[in-house]
């Protein structure tokens, strides 16, 4: 049975993270599949740059921002749904598709109560719920948001958990793992591309975050340091964020500078990937790590540490290793096992690569999110 044309609104983050990155792969996905995509954000989402298809879609609105000097505080949350109001009311939007709880899912429920129009499918990634929803502060309004959604979804069993843990929220949520692009996401073993960041008998690491807290840079420098005394090596630091300078200043006092680059953030990471020998998320708590699931589509295995969702994506020995948050020896000692032996490196990422595709191709995730879409609608008529 051929699914109608739909008219979805997609509200995310526009930096380079995680939810607006799933948000943006999924949405341009939406859109291929034949329906109307409209992103809403502060900016245009990095990786929907250049991607844009024409007059079909999907089509960009950008939030519009009013500074005045009463207020002391910005207010994204009125702004995106008053934003978000616009677009459903001159689109005929029917679902608002919401990426992370706060200010998303709120301003989409708030939209959603002046135009009486649109329901709200609200996706949790991860620090919504771990770090900014846990956070007093935001406690009860994150609360309510996800309670006030139609539909909740989240990136893995972990973040469910968490989310009826924190909140005593005993809703629904529906969880649908992250997924990657195993086309594009592909080994490229371009001899140009890796020359201009190692030599042919370096190995080449890889970490790709937005260098917050959570994610332990530093530790990457550190499990980069023992591994390079032992073999001829480079790291590759991409992306940015807070704790940058910390990880540069680390990696200076450590003598491994010579031998890091940090490549701040661009859109086309799989480049990198595809060329890399191994990925480090050290993360002190991960919903997921779809950072780490794209770079295991490129045949790169990881090493990361066993928090929050990560086992849900890596598997022991198998596609890669996790230790205890901070254990950066044992870290170490887990990457140079991988890295000495060739049996074991190309065995690790040929697994890594059939886990992205058998369990996490679009193909199976995709379908999942426009049959949450169809039921979230569905229940609305009979609601009416
Ligand atoms: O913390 C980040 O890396 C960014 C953050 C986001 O929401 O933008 O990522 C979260 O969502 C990703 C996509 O669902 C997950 O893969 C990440 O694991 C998750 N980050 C954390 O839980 C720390």
């Amino acid at each position: 049975m051929t699914q109608p044309h739909r008219k979805v609104a997609v509200l995310c983050h526009s930096g380079a993270g995680g939810s607006g990155v799933v948000a943006t792969e999924l949405g341009l996905m939406v859109s291929a599949a034949g329906h109307e995509v409209h992103f809403v954000g502060n900016s245009m989402p990095f990786r929907l740059m250049g991607q844009q298809g024409g007059f079909r879609g999907p089509y960009f609105h950008q939030v519009s921002g009013f500074a005045y000097a009463l207020f002391d505080q910005p207010y994204p949350e009125l702004a995106a749904a008053n934003t978000l109001t616009e677009v459903i009311l001159e689109h005929g939007v029917e679902l608002v598709h919401a990426h992370y709880a706060i200010p998303h899912a709120t301003a989409a429920n708030h939209a959603r109560s002046i135009t009486k129009k649109s329901r709200v499918i609200t996706t949790l990634h991860g620090t919504d719920v771990t770090l900014v929803g846990a956070e007093p502060a935001f406690r009860h309004t994150t609360k309510h948001a996800i309670e006030h959604s139609d539909h909740v979804t989240a990136v893995s069993e972990f973040l469910a958990h968490q989310t009826r843990d924190i909140f005593g929220i005993e809703r629904e949520i529906e969880v649908i793992h992250n997924f990657v692009d195993s086309d594009r996401f592909v080994r490229t073993p371009d001899p140009a591309v890796r020359a201009r960041f190692a030599h042919p008998d370096e190995a080449l690491i890889v970490h790709v975050s937005n260098f917050r807290p959570v994610k332990r840079v530093e530790d990457v420098v550190e499990v980069f340091a023992r591994i390079s005394s032992e073999i001829p090596a480079r790291l590759l630091m991409i992306g940015d964020g807070p704790e940058r300078a910390r990880a540069f200043e680390r990696a200076r006092e450590l003598g491994v500078i010579g031998r890091t680059q940090f490549l701040g953030s661009f859109p086309d990471v799989q480049t990198v990937l595809g060329i890399s020998d191994l990925f480090l998320l050290p993360s002190s708590n991960e919903s997921f790590g779809l950072a780490a699931l794209e770079a295991m589509s490129c045949e790169v295995p990881v090493v990361a540490s066993n928090a929050g969702g990560i086992p849900e994506v890596v598997e022991q020995g198998v596609t890669g290793f996790m230790s205890d948050v901070g254990d950066v020896d044992d870290m170490a000692d887990k990457a140079l096992r991988i890295l000495r032996d060739r049996d074991v490196y190309l065995r690790m990422g040929q697994a890594a690569r059939q886990t992205a595709m058998t369990r996490f191709h679009p193909r199976l995730i995709v379908p999942r999110y426009l049959a949450a879409y169809e039921e979230t609608l569905r229940q609305t008529r009979a609601l009416c």
